[in-house]
């Protein structure tokens, strides 16, 4: 029986297997793959493609290929071709472990990009030809039109670029998301632009599907798979805290009239700690509030079912099994209340400044002058990269940021005399939140934000030595204005490598 959710009789007729669609690679070739943290990624085609990768490196002719996708995948994309050795340049944005470790061998190359200017830059031509777009999708309609599935990333953008295509249409994914998305295409450069008409998160600008010239479809795939997230630890008491200190905070820019009761559009950053903040906001007394973010998580669709967020628009709905599966369940009442653009729309600069967003994001660690390290550990080795999180915190009304005052076990500091590697600089930074506190660094010189963030967000197990350290800096350091004792500064990491404290 055809398959209800491929309507074009002409597409249906390239209905192939995963097998003979990886076969269509060419080695070498560059691939741009549907994908936004761990959601809508091809699940197929992918470890078709890691097989055959592997059949030809047993037979003495390996190949790789170039990937680009639109933030990170998940186990069958980023983990199987990264297993099968497979990929030889990556870009913008990757978690898969296995990945991650062979960034940090030198074993792949790894581009590390505002997650904003990747479908501009790829325009420009800068990454080189793009040769085929696979991209997972819910259905196809009659008319050809693309149905997205659950992110839309850089899809447009892959499609309209790339010599051929290869759809996945995926059955798990509701077919009732569409109506869901907002495909504003902006691949257009300077000095051609135009104004963005977004002036509330709320806003549609775009159609709701994508558009791709039928005769570049080379293959569709059947698919019938979920997403892949994991569940979300159960918030600790470190989480809780911070969760907090930062309503506390907002509640008092509403209390000076600094902020609307609703807040302004929220941007919430990912993992465990982020999505404390969301369930934080539950019982908060901001109402009707709004988000202008890049991915949704759980508490965001808790958020939204509490009532107490009135929309969120995003790039990706990434969510933990149960939590799909809650919206794949009643598609109906979310269809309204989120719309899924273009990552290039989502984490617009223009758009974020204009609706003064309050930008919410994880760090690595931060230094006492505010500097913030959101991607090396160590100052040499990825986690994962800095994603949209430079997009929103230089253009956010107020930029957060966020961590456990230590690592590992209590042995490492996130609060140091100088990050290892600098992601945000000091001026792109306002708000920097630990369990131990909160520390409002708008308005301050660098000398007040060190004390500031030493006496509020520093762990006690660490305040005195990096009193210690400032006191000295204040004294004997060749400028007074950001005092720094330039060696003894890089030698607080290196002792954790020295030590082996840190065994990768
Ligand atoms: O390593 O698992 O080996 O112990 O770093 O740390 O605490 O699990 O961090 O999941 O909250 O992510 C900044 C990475 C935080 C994330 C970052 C070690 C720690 C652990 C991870 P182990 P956690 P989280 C929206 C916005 C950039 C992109 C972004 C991130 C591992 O928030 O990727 O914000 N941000 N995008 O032990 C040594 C330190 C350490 C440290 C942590 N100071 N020293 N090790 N670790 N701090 C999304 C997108 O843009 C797509």
């Amino acid at each position: 029986m055809a398959n209800p959710r491929i309507g074009d009789p002409a597409l249906r007729s390239k209905v192939m297997s995963a097998e003979d669609a990886a076969a269509l690679i060419a080695p070498g070739s560059t691939v741009g793959m549907s994908g936004f943290t761990g959601a809508g990624y091809p699940k197929a085609v992918p470890p078709a493609l890691a097989d055959r990768i592997e059949a030809a490196h047993a037979a003495g002719d390996p190949f790789t290929i170039k990937v680009w996708t639109g933030a990170s995948t998940g186990p069958e994309l980023d983990g199987a071709l990264a297993r099968a050795k497979g990929i030889e340049f990556r870009l913008p944005y990757n978690s898969d472990p296995v990945a991650r470790e062979l960034i940090n061998s030198g074993e792949m190359e790894y581009f590390d990009i505002h997650l904003s200017e990747v479908a501009p830059m790829a325009c420009e031509g800068f990454f080189g030809p793009l040769d085929t777009a696979l991209i997972e999708v819910t259905a196809i309609r009659e008319d050809g039109a693309l149905v997205p599935s659950s992110s839309v990333g850089n899809n447009q953008t892959w499609l309209d670029l790339a010599d051929q295509v290869i759809v996945e249409v995926n059955a798990w994914q509701n077919r009732g998301l569409e109506g869901m998305h907002d495909i504003y295409c902006c691949n257009v450069l300077p000095p051609h632009r135009q104004p963005i008409p977004i002036v509330k998160a709320d806003d549609r600008i775009g159609s709701t599907t994508f558009h791709c010239d039928p005769a570049k479809i080379v293959a569709v795939v059947e698919t019938d798979a979920p997403d892949r997230n994991a569940e979300f630890k159960k918030p600790d008491d470190k989480a809780h805290a911070i969760a907090g200190h930062l309503l506390d905070f907002l509640g008092n820019e509403v209390k000076q009239g600094r902020l609307p009761a609703s807040l302004l559009p929220i941007q919430s950053g990912v993992g465990n700690i982020a999505n404390a903040v969301l369930t934080g906001l539950i019982d908060s007394s901001f109402e009707n509030m709004t988000a202008f973010t890049e991915v949704l998580q759980d508490g965001m669709l808790d958020l939204i079912d509490s009532g107490k967020l009135r929309v969120a628009s995003s790039t990706a709905v990434s969510l933990s099994p149960s939590y799909a599966h809650r919206i794949n369940d009643d598609i109906e009442r979310y269809r309204d209340r989120i719309i899924l653009r273009p990552e290039q729309i989502s984490n617009h600069p223009e758009l974020i400044r204009r609706l003064g967003c309050i930008a919410m994001n994880g760090m690595i660690e931060a230094d006492i002058y505010g500097n913030v390290n959101s991607t090396h550990i160590m100052g040499s080795r990825m986690q994962n990269g800095i994603g949209g999180s430079g997009d929103f915190a230089r253009n956010a009304w107020i930029s957060i940021f966020m961590s456990p005052s230590t690592a590992k076990g209590g042995a490492i500091s996130t609060i140091v005399p100088q990050v290892s590697h600098v992601d945000h600089i000091d001026q792109d930074v306002q708000v920097i939140v630990t369990e131990q506190g909160l520390a409002d660094l708008r308005g301050h010189s660098p000398r007040q934000r060190a004390r500031l963030i030493i006496e509020r967000c520093a762990h006690p197990d660490f305040r005195p030595a990096l009193e210690d350290y400032f006191e000295r800096a204040l004294h004997s350091s060749y400028g007074k204005h950001s005092p720094s004792l330039l060696s003894e500064a890089l030698s607080w990491h290196q002792r954790f490598v020295e030590t082996g404290t840190m065994k990768t």
